[in-house]
């Protein structure tokens, strides 16, 4: 209670927020709390009538603030092209981007995997996240700047069996975004990757394609992180001052030693 009202009080540096992935988990939660701060938002997801649902609701419960939708797949370059064409010739446009939409897909090991699965994750979570980059950063380069949140995982520095390419396209992640803080250094433009362990949301339940037993019991007898306690970091990251940074944040829960190594209720240790 107290945790929230106090992130509530944070003044944002940037008030105008493009968040991908906002149809769910970490998404929606970044875009509830940044909407509570009196942030304008753009949401973007393949799901609209999702996105069209957060929008009412978040229109009707902040007034004053903007909300748009943009249901469109990040793995389509154009799409993403014409998404920023079109804001950047808008008098209102972000000067945040959250690189948020992504996925694991199965939990094969390499020689049994599907080549499909892997398609899909390297589409969604390298390529798609490169397309937003690449057409979003021309939104910032200008004197006032801005700042670009980049949803990346613990597993962007660890790997686990029947994980190589979810974390493959985390490591790729943090490699793209130590080197945009050298290609951007010119510009008043933050970068900050956000590496969260375990969080309850919808991944489990996409990584393994629908399956709600098998989702479940990915979190089942261990307290794991709530989206919105992501969320509370990332609008922490956005209310620094000007000249303070936090370029990397690994958020886990108190009970997560490693991506695979968790304490239970219990006490005991899984992984
Ligand atoms: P969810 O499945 O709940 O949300 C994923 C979001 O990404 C949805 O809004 C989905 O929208 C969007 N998305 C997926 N593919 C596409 C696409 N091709 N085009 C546009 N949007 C897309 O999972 P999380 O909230 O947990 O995941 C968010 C991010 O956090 C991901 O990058 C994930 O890798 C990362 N992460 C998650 C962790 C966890 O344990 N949950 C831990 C560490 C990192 P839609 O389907 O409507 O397009
Ligand atoms: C998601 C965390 O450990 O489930 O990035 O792969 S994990």
């Amino acid at each position: 209670m107290v945790r929230h009202f106090f992130f509530t009080l944070l003044a944002m540096q940037y008030t105008h927020v493009l968040i991908t992935g906002a149809s769910s988990g970490i998404g929606e939660a970044i875009a509830r709390s940044l909407a509570a701060k009196g942030c304008h938002l753009w949401l973007v997801a393949r799901r609209k009538e999702r996105l069209i649902a957060l929008q009412d609701e978040l229109q009707n419960q902040y007034p004053n603030i903007q909300v748009f939708v943009f249901a469109l797949d990040v793995r389509s370059a154009n799409a993403v092209k014409e998404l920023f064409e079109d804001l950047s010739a808008r008098e209102l446009r972000p000067n945040v981007i959250v690189n948020n939409a992504g996925l694991a897909a199965g939990l094969a090991e390499v020689d049994v995997a599907s080549p499909e699965d892997w398609d899909r994750m390297i589409d969604t979570n390298v390529k798609g996240a490169l397309y937003v980059m690449k057409y979003g950063i021309p939104l910032l380069k200008n004197p006032q700047g801005g700042h670009i949140i980049q949803m990346s995982s613990v597993v962007s520095r660890e790997v686990y069996a029947g994980g190589s390419v979810y974390s493959a396209t985390k490591h790729a992640l943090d490699a793209i975004h130590r080197t945009l803080r050298l290609e951007l250094l010119p510009w008043p433009i933050k970068l900050t990757s956000i590496n969260p362990g375990l969080v309850e949301t919808e991944f489990s339940l996409v990584r393994f394609a629908g399956d709600a037993d098998r989702a479940q019991q990915v979190y089942k007898d261990i307290e794991a992180l709530k989206a919105e306690d992501v969320a509370d970091v990332v609008a922490y990251c956005l209310s620094l001052p000007k000249h303070v940074n936090l370029p990397e944040v690994h958020i886990t829960a108190s009970a997560q030693a490693t991506a695979t190594k968790v304490r239970k209720k219990d006490g005991s240790i899984r992984g």
